[in-house]
């Protein structure tokens, strides 16, 4: 696969500084001050700021979904477009859910730290790309209007997996008929979340919304727009307290929206943009450009996704708090190793998956990352219907074992109970926490019908597996040996056998 990890990290470009040391140490001693376009230039040399004028030219691109994937990884390669002198760039940002984010962030003027970490080492970027924002929720109009600005050429899009709602098509179609009532182009639309086929969901989502008046405009959002799929993957974990004092001692002033992320970052779009030219600019910053999204995605979201969504439920059950410590584990790691090549792998359409899979176990690992179990574990009844199925259908149409995904399935069912093997209780974040536990709550005693009444949910599994026996046997065989026992006897026993 393309790996390209350094292309963000890329060298500092030279900037008139003054002297380094005399910045820092003055920053340090004016407590009030914080990481904002006044204290931009006075950063110590180490960490790399953008070397355009910001906020010069009206934004290009809207997002939605400000959340920490986007800063440290779209509004990154969009800040080496703009460092490579095309202004169309800049970003308004919308915060879907969380005014207080956009908050933060309007204070620092857009700015923030991110730490890129792993093995090759440590740098700290402030990428410039952020321009203006917006929530959602209480300036519904003003996304609307920039939506529908004569600059704005794309929106890209990171609102989760249950963020694809009516009233989001109903959003971006009223930016849209703006556009082509004032005889504006088309627009690139690109969704970046986690769902097989994404663009094209996107695209019916907002056909969707349209009207029988709405003739006209389909024909120019048909003729005019475009919805490529795109696959998008950096472990970018929300921030902690940790990253944000490390992140005070690099800048030598506070960031309350500092982030921090590996070196890997992995963007794969479909070659399919309102303006074709957009290829081979997205190319030159790094971005795999292709026909073939498909094959990227189905290998992302079952092998690190899946992968992922598993541990995350074996680390909230068990007690680990992180990813790199349920990883770290030797027989989780096994489990995870036999998960990908067994059951997932089989399935795909890349062939380079071993090099794929040994990539993400070292990823996984990556001590910098403090990636909260509870945060991947977080809505998991919208995450596990792209992550696993698709593999335990693959496995049993070819009547091969789909252990793994059994046990990972079981692991799943006992986290409905909301407390872990310590004692220690846990709020489930997820839209259908309340059905979940209710369902689960009985699992103790009638481990067999709580199985049962959650595999049969065909809003997780689809429409198949929830008649499989073969299946449904499986699972509740895994699920009593984690409730009489525990998870790790349970995955070591698989993972030996
Ligand atoms: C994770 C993803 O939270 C989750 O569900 O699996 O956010 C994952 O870290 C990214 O997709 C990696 O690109």
């Amino acid at each position: 696969m393309n790996v390209t990890p350094d292309l963000i990290r890329g060298p500092c470009l030279p900037q008139p500084r003054i002297p380094d040391q005399v910045q820092h140490d003055n920053l340090k001693t004016t407590p009030l001050m914080k990481l904002s376009a006044s204290t931009l230039t006075a950063l110590p040399a180490s960490v790399q700021t953008p070397a355009y004028k910001r906020k010069a030219h009206a934004p290009g691109v809207v997002h939605l979904g400000l959340g920490a994937f986007h800063r440290a990884h779209q509004a990154m390669v969009f800040d080496r477009l703009l460092t490579a002198g095309d202004t169309r760039w800049g970003i308004h940002g919308v915060g879907m859910t969380r005014p207080d984010l956009v908050e933060k962030l309007g204070a620092q003027d857009g700015l923030y730290a991110v730490r890129v970490a792993d093995g090759q080492g440590v740098t700290w970027q402030v990428p410039g790309a952020l321009w203006r924002m917006s929530v959602a929720t209480t300036e519904r109009d003003a996304v609307v209007q920039a939506i529908a600005a004569p600059t704005t050429r794309w929106v890209t899009l990171t609102v989760t997996e249950k963020g694809y709602t009516p009233a989001l098509g109903q959003l971006l179609l009223d930016g849209l008929r703006l556009r082509q009532q004032a005889g504006l182009p088309g627009i690139t639309i690109a969704s970046c979340d986690n769902l097989q086929g994404n663009g094209h969901k996107l695209q019916v989502l907002v056909k969707t919304a349209a009207t029988t008046h709405d003739g006209e405009l389909l024909r120019w959002l048909e003729a005019q727009c475009a919805f490529p799929c795109s696959m998008v993957d950096r472990i970018v974990p929300a921030a902690t307290a940790e990253v944000l004092a490390a992140a005070q001692e690099a800048l030598g002033v506070p960031d309350q929206c500092a982030l921090s992320t590996e070196g890997f970052w992995e963007w794969v779009i479909e070659d399919r943009f309102a303006d074709p030219a957009d290829a081979a600019l997205l190319q030159s910053a790094g971005v795999r450009v292709t026909s073939d999204v498909h094959s990227y995605e189905e290998a992302k979201l079952r092998m690190l996704n899946g992968s992922h969504t598993a541990m995350a439920l074996m680390g909230a059950v068990t007690g680990r708090p992180y990813i790199a410590s349920c990883i770290g584990v030797p027989h989780i790691r096994t489990f995870v190793h036999q998960l990908m090549s067994r059951e997932v792998a089989p399935h795909l359409s890349r062939t380079d998956w071993a090099e794929y899979r040994d990539a993400l176990i070292a990823r996984f690992g990556n001590p910098y990352l403090k990636h909260s179990v509870h945060q991947i574990a977080t809505d998991s009844s919208q995450k596990i219907p792209q992550r696993w199925p698709p593999s335990v259908l693959g496995q049993i149409a070819q009547g091969a074992s789909f252990e793994h995904h059994a046990l990972a399935a079981a692991v799943f069912v006992r986290y409905t109970l909301g407390v872990d093997e310590k004692g220690q209780a846990y709020a489930l974040n997820d839209p259908q926490a309340h059905s979940l536990m209710a369902l689960g709550a009985a699992q103790r005693t009638e481990s067999e019908a709580c199985v049962r009444a959650l595999l049969t949910r065909e809003n997780l599994w689809g429409t198949s597996l929830p008649h499989n026996t073969a299946w449904i046997t499986r699972v509740t065989h895994w699920h009593q040996q984690v409730l009489q026992y525990s998870v790790d006897a349970a995955v070591q026993q698989l993972s030996e056998a």
